[in-house]
């Protein structure tokens, strides 16, 4: 009997090695962060990188919190005015095998609508973001309200060309 029982373990061994396998050729969430206006601020957003170590091109569909009533993908789009208004993507954010796609300040992000209570400084938003190919992975997001734009976008864009 010791031939089979060698076997089953191995048979065990093999199921409990495989998800840690997957989870490390799945998708990668670099450097999350939220943030929202102050205090009073109804909504949020969160930003971060994904990193797609698939050989196949995946895709962010939808985000969910306990964090706000309702959670959407967003972009921010420059109207006629030059002024950079936001609106949701419904066909989600494309991540490119082996590539990755950064959600940052004034381009594309995670809208939190609803906040059930204001993000603070240090709080942990658990998000779970659902993938085409990948599947739900949950993240636990830090809120960082001190954090600056990392391009300085807001130099560049939402200037109205009116007056002066
Ligand atoms: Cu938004």
């Amino acid at each position: 009997m010791s031939f089979k029982s060698t076997l089953l373990a191995a048979a065990a061994a093999a199921a409990f090695a495989l998800p840690a396998m997957a989870d490390m050729a799945k998708i990668m969430v670099q450097d999350p962060y939220a943030r929202s206006s102050g205090a009073s601020a109804k909504s949020g957003a969160a930003f971060m990188t994904l990193m797609n170590h698939t050989d196949q091109d995946d895709r962010l569909i939808a985000a969910s919190s306990d964090a706000a009533a309702r959670v959407e993908l967003h972009t921010h789009k420059e109207n006629a005015d030059g002024v950079m208004q936001m609106m949701e993507v419904e066909e989600g954010f494309a991540i490119p095998a082996g590539g990755m796609h950064a959600l940052a300040r004034g381009g594309d992000h995670v809208m939190l609508m609803g906040l059930t209570a204001p993000l603070a400084q240090g709080d942990i938003v658990t998000l779970t973001l659902t993938f085409e190919k990948a599947g739900e992975i949950t993240v636990e997001v830090p809120v960082d309200l001190t954090r600056k734009p990392e391009h300085g976008m807001k130099h560049m864009h939402g200037q109205p060309k009116t007056g002066g």
